[in-house]
Order: C-alpha cells, then sequence, then structure tokens
C-alpha cells in the first residue's frame, strides 16, 4: 500500500484530537492480540495536526491561536497567509516524506479548515482561499477526509469546559455556525468527505471511524 493521507475535520470540540489518537492505537493493535494492519506490520502511523504540525508551524500555532498578539489585531488576510505559511512548511517538509515511505498520515485539519473558517466563517473570497490552498499544497489532496459533525453548541460546551480557550473559540457563535454551514456544503460537494456523527459517546463515535477505515483499508489494499 502506498502511503494514505487522513484528514479530520469539523468545528470546535467535535473530538478529532481524541478520536485521531484512538484510531492510531486501533490501527497499531495497542491493547489488541492484532493490529489491522498485522499483514503490513511494517506500515508507520503517525498524527499531525495543521496548525502546528513543524517546528516552524507551531511558532504559527502560537501566533494564529493567541488570544492577544502584541496586543494587535491579527488582519483577516494576515491570518488566511499565516495558516498557507504553516502548510505549505508541513506538507512539503513534513507530510509528503512520511507519505513517500508508506506511512498513514493522521492529520488534524488540512485545506477544508480554511474554506471553513477563513472562506465561510470569515467570509474571504472563496476563490482566492482555492488558489492560495493549491500553491500551498501543490496540489496535494486527502485521500480521505473525516468530518466530525457536531452541534456547534455542543462542541463550543465540551471546548469550554476543557479549560483554556482560544482566539477562535472565542468568536461569536454566528462565526461558528457560518463555518459548520461550510462543512455542510464542503461535503454535499466531495465524495471523499465522509461524515462521522460526533454527537455521541467517544466509543460510538471511533466505532463509525474504525468502520469506514476498515472499508477503505480494503479499497486500498
Ligand atoms: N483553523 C485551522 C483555521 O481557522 N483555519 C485553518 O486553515 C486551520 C488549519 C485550531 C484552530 O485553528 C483554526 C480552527 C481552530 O479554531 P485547535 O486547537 O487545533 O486549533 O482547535 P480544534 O481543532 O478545534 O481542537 P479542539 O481541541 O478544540 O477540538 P477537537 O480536537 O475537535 O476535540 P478534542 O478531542 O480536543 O476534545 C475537546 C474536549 O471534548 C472532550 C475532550 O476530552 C476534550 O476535553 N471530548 C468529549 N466530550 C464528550 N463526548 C465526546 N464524544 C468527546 N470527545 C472529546
Amino acid at each position: 500500500m502506498t502511503g494514505k493521507f487522513i484528514v479530520f475535520e469539523g468545528v470546535e470540540g467535535g473530538g478529532k484530537t481524541t478520536q485521531l489518537e484512538l484510531l492510531r492505537d486501533w490501527l497499531l493493535g495497542k491493547g489488541q492480540t492484532s493490529s489491522i494492519l498485522s499483514k503490513s506490520p511494517d506500515i508507520e502511523v503517525i498524527v499531525t495536526r495543521e496548525p502546528g504540525g513543524t517546528k516552524l508551524g507551531a511558532a504559527l500555532r502560537d501566533l494564529l491561536l493567541d488570544t492577544d498578539v502584541y496586543g494587535e489585531k491579527i488582519q483577516e488576510r494576515a491570518e488566511l497567509l499565516l495558516y498557507a505559511a504553516d502548510r505549505t512548511q508541513h506538507i512539503e517538509g513534513w507530510v509528503k516524506p512520511h507519505l513517500e515511505r508508506g506511512a498513514i498520515v493522521l492529520c488534524d485539519r488540512f485545506t477544508d479548515s480554511t474554506i471553513a473558517y477563513q472562506g465561510y466563517g470569515l467570509g474571504l473570497d472563496l476563490e482566492l482561499i482555492q488558489t492560495l490552498n493549491q500553491i500551498a499544497t501543490g496540489g496535494w489532496k486527502s485521500d480521505l477526509t473525516l468530518w466530525l459533525d457536531v452541534d456547534v453548541e455542543i462542541g463550543l460546551t465540551r471546548a469550554k469546559n476543557r479549560g483554556k480557550i482560544d482566539r477562535i473559540e472565542k468568536a461569536d457563535i454566528e462565526f461558528h455556525r457560518r463555518v459548520q454551514q461550510g462543512y455542510q456544503e464542503l461535503a454535499k460537494n466531495n465524495p471523499l468527505i465522509i461524515r462521522i456523527d460526533a454527537n455521541l459517546t467517544r466509543d460510538k463515535i471511533q466505532k463509525q471511524i474504525q468502520d469506514v477505515i476498515k472499508r477503505k483499508l480494503i479499497e486500498w489494499m
């Protein structure tokens, strides 16, 4: 099997981080007698995220999510360009080399986040964002995108209960509803986006994800 790039998307608090880690453990067979990848034991499974998957990205992430960057408001197009810079560094310097070695790369957010947040959420030009995504990735696409579809209120409550709130989580509820609408539109137009009901318990969400991945692994292998 060649490397596979699996992306997790969705509004705040859908449980992407939680589910990515559960999926990695399941793929590697942690706590089980055999791994789902037992026929290909050498396959590497790595977890990464945007923004922040590289050292440069980690610095950009701090700037992007900080509630008070040197006391200045980040301009919307500056924000867009910072996400693009993070993505270029991440894809070229980290994701592609792993995929070329045959790894399964599980990534928390990718290009659809920019369409949903900066496009639908902030109202920046969608064509401009598509062009920028194209430049940042060199046209690279995910092999599969799992959209963790959680009600906006439930997701924000989960994120708030966790403790510290970042700059974007602080945005008003209408912003998050527009982001949600963005994901709905994206899923309508792209069969590679699979909707996962993320309003359920951690175990029930993971079960849906594993069922999708089992089907996909058969197809890919
Ligand atoms: N962004 C990103 C853009 O605007 N444009 C872009 O192009 C990109 C790439 C990233 C921010 O950047 C923005 C979007 C984001 O605002 P982030 O910290 O990565 O910042 O934010 P999120 O991706 O939203 O991460 P969160 O950590 O907020 O949410 P997750 O990862 O979806 O959820 P998770 O797993 O951390 O869970 C959140 C809390 O809920 C609990 C967990 O224990 C945790 O406390 N939880 C559940 N509780 C009940 N039931 C369940 N099923 C639960 N699953 C998890």
